[in-house]
C-alpha cells in the first residue's frame, strides 16, 4: 500500500467520527457544533476544536458544498496549525551518506556517527520503532549499529537482536544488569572504529515518576557528550497514540528532565484519538519526526503535515 493510503486507513477510527459529524448536517445537526464535538473526541484539544469550529461557522458553507469540500477545508486549516512542526529529520538522513564524489570523506576513528536515543515509557513502541527507523535508513545505504541499552530485561535484548538480524545490521549488547551508560560509551567507540555512521540506542521503558531511571538516561546523554561534545545526538521521545492527550504528562517529564528533539507517535492505527498530535505540538511546540501506523517493519512514515491532516478528517 502506498504511504498516504496506509496513513489514511490507519487513522480511519479517528476520521470516521469527523465524517459522521459532516454528513450529519443533512439530518439537521449543526455542522460547526458536530465538528467541534468530533474533534474533541479525536483529542485535538478543546481550544483547537473550538477554533476550527468557529472557522467552519465563518465559512458559511452552502447547501451545495459537498462533504469532501468541507473535509478539505478542515484538513487545510489543521495543516496550517501544524506546519511549523513539520520536520524533515528522516528525509535528510535518507540522502545516501556516501553520495558525495569526494572519496576522502569516509568515516574514520575521528568521524562522529549520528546518535539516536529512543526514550519513553513502557510499551510505547521504542524497540519496534527503532527497528523501523533502521530498516528505513538502511535502504539509503547507512551503516547502523543497534545498541541494546535496555539492560534491565533479557527479553528486551533478544527483541532488538532479532531485529538486528532481520535487518542485518550491527548489534551491541551487554550482560544482564550491566551499566547501560557504560555499554553506550563502548558501543560508540566501536562504531567510530568500525565505520558505523548511525548509532541507534534502545533504552528501558521508564515510568515517568521513577527518578532513578530518569537519572540513568541523563547519565547516558552525559557519557555520549563526553566522547565528543560535538557528536550529533538526537533524542527521540516515543509516545503511544492510544494514550491520546494523556501523553502530555509524559512529554512534560521527558522534555524537562532529559530534553527531547522530536517525537514519534506510534499505534495511530489502533486509536480513535489520532488527533492528539495536534494538541501535543500546539502545547509543546515540538517537531514530529514520524508516525507509527502498524506493527510491521514498514509501518513507520516520516511525518507529513498535509497527509496527516487529510487522513485525520478522512479526505
Ligand atoms: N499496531 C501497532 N503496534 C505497534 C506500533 N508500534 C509498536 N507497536 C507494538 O507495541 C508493542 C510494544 O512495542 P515495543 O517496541 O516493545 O515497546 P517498548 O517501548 O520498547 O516497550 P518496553 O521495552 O517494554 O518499554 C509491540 O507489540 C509492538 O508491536 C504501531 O505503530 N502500531
Ligand atoms: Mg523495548
Amino acid at each position: 500500500m502506498e504511504f498516504f493510503a496506509k496513513i489514511k486507513s490507519a487513522l480511519k477510527k479517528t476520521s470516521n467520527h469527523i465524517a459522521l459529524s459532516i454528513s450529519g448536517r443533512r439530518a439537521g445537526h449543526d455542522l460547526a457544533q458536530g465538528i467541534e464535538e468530533a474533534l474533541i473526541m479525536a483529542d485535538v484539544g478543546v481550544a483547537v476544536a473550538a477554533e476550527l469550529s468557529r472557522k467552519v461557522t465563518e465559512e458559511k458553507f452552502s447547501r451545495d458544498t459537498t462533504d469532501e469540500d468541507i473535509k478539505l477545508f478542515l484538513a487545510n486549516e489543521i495543516a496550517l496549525l501544524l506546519a511549523p512542526y513539520q520536520s524533515n529529520f528522516f528525509q535528510q538522513l535518507s540522502i545516501p551518506p556516501h553520495s558525495t564524489t569526494d572519496n576522502t570523506q569516509h568515516l574514520s576513528s575521528t568521524t562522529n556517527p549520528h546518535i539516536m536515543l529512543m526514550i519513553g515509557v513502557n510499551g510505547n513502541g521504542k524497540t519496534t520503532t527503532l527497528a523501523k527507523i533502521t530498516h528505513m535508513l538502511k535502504q539509503s545505504h547507512h551503516r547502523p549499529l543497534l545498541v541494546a541499552a535496555d539492560t534491565f530485561r533479557a527479553a528486551a535484548v533478544d527483541q532488538l537482536r532479532y531485529w538486528a538480524n532481520y535487518i542485518s545490521c550491527d548489534f551491541s549488547c551487554a550482560p544482564d544488569g550491566a551499566d547501560a551508560a557504560g555499554l553506550v560509551f563502548q558501543s560508540i567507540k566501536n562504531a567510530k572504529s568500525n565505520g558505523n555512521d548511525l548509532v541507534l540506542i534502545d533504552t528501558a521503558g521508564r515510568l515517568q515518576n521513577r527518578d532513578d531511571l530518569l537519572a540513568e538516561l541523563e547519565k547516558i546523554k552525559k557519557v555520549i557528550k563526553k566522547i565528543d561534545a560535538a557528536i550529533p545526538l538526537t533524542t527521540i521521545l516515543i509516545l503511544d497514540g492510544i494514550t491520546g492527550q494523556a501523553a502530555h504528562g509524559q512529554v512534560d517529564v521527558f522534555l524537562n528532565k532529559i530534553g527531547v528533539d522530536g517525537i514519534i507517535v506510534t499505534k495511530l492505527d489502533g486509536t480513535a484519538k489520532g488527533g492528539a498530535i495536534v494538541s501535543l505540538v500546539q502545547k509543546y511546540k515540538i517537531p514530529v519526526f514520524a508516525i507509527g501506523v502498524g506493527e510491521g517493519i514498514d509501518d513507520l512514515k516520516p511525518f507529513n503535515v498535509l497527509e496527516y491532516a487529510r487522513s485525520l478528517v478522512g479526505h
